[in-house]
């Protein structure tokens, strides 16, 4: 179990690791040229399909940035998935999604409760690119967007969220976002699955790219959690919470509850533990630890997940309870992988 005593054990483990897992800080005199380049990882099963358009691009020695956007749009694009303008909206029946992105110079960018637009990370990186500003929200967000050229979706709802809608409001009972756990069962490649009641079993693609240049960036896009409270933002927009890259470091996206990622800095926590020299996986691991101890007993109703890779192009994944999946692209595979976890 995780308490205050073995976090300060593993900060002098950190020092001592830091040997074993270099980083590219003023200490390194060379700079390592990573094992795995180029690689993309992404959240989820829809990942797979996320990661052929990112790989297109990476294997041409494009940009690990432009492969994480292009990656996730062709999930945002999907009518039949979890992400973008066909996902379950909220409570009060409008689709509001939260996408940022994040590059190699630690330039970032984020829009949250954006509504009527189709591709919320292209949004981001304009954000990113042609603002002073970070983040951008709401109406504020939806008219930039606008003025940048991006069209005014219909509001309609997509068929299978118009149906999970209305069969939501014969309770419409509010409660946190139910366990995003996937069926090792029921899955199929390119298909993310609904559960009976409606929700998606999980609702985020979250992606990290190492390019031929040894370069890291990140993207991360969601409509939230289905039925949602209007306004709610959860940790997949937030630079920091939801995706931190550090290129002298390593990268990191979540998934699942964000109230919970958010309370403790999820991705950029995992970030500096891999600084401190932990592996991807073992920082994955540290954090959901330390979301098991905050949750207590509660944690049985959550799922959080990580994913993080480091400069080298090591991959790592942790999650709270098992069925967490994640996507791998490289020169040698692509496949879907399974992410250990706390619950066994
Ligand atoms: C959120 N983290 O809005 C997202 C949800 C998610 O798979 O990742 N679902 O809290």
């Amino acid at each position: 179990m995780f308490n205050r005593r073995n976090f300060l054990q593993s900060l002098t483990f950190l020092s001592a690791g830091a040997a074993i897992h270099p980083t590219k800080t003023a200490a390194q005199p060379k700079r390592v040229v990573p094992l795995n380049m180029p690689l993309v990882i992404s959240t989820w099963d829809a990942g797979l399909l996320a990661n052929k358009k990112a790989w297109s691009i990476l294997q041409n020695g494009g940009r690990a940035v432009d492969a994480v956007e292009e990656g996730v749009k062709e999930t945002e694009a999907s009518q039949n998935c979890c992400v973008g303008l066909g996902a379950n909206p909220d409570r009060d029946g409008y689709v509001t999604l939260d996408a940022c992105i994040m590059d190699e110079n630690h330039n970032c960018g984020a829009v949250a409760f954006l509504e009527r637009i189709k591709h919320p990370i292209s949004v981001a990186r304009r954000v990113m690119e042609k603002t002073p500003h970070v983040f951008l929200v709401g109406e504020g967000a939806q008219q930039f967007a606008l003025l940048e050229g991006f069209p005014l979706e219909p509001s309609t709802l997509s068929p299978a969220a118009d149906a999970a809608y209305k069969s939501w409001l014969q309770k419409s009972r509010y409660k946190s976002p139910s366990i995003n756990i996937e069926n090792k069962k029921n899955h199929g490649p390119f298909a993310p699955s609904r559960l009976e009641n409606g929700e998606w079993n999980h609702d985020t693609i979250g992606m990290l790219a190492l390019d031929k240049s040894g370069n890291l960036s990140g993207s991360c896009t969601t409509s939230g959690a289905g039925f949602k409270m209007r306004g709610r933002v959860g940790d997949s927009p937030i630079i920091g919470a939801g995706l931190f890259v550090d290129n002298e470091v390593g990268a990191c996206v979540a998934t699942g509850q964000g109230e919970d990622v958010i309370r403790v800095a999820g991705a950029s926590s995992v970030v500096g533990l891999m600084r401190g020299g932990l592996s991807p996986e073992e920082a994955c691991k540290k954090m959901i630890e330390r979301i098991v101890a905050i949750k207590k007993e509660k944690v049985k109703d959550i799922q959080v997940a990580f994913l993080a890779i480091s400069h080298l192009g090591e991959i790592g994944a942790f999650s709270i309870h098992p069925g967490f999946s994640y996507a791998l692209r490289s020169e040698n595979t692509e496949e879907l992988k399974w992410a250990n976890s706390w619950f066994k």
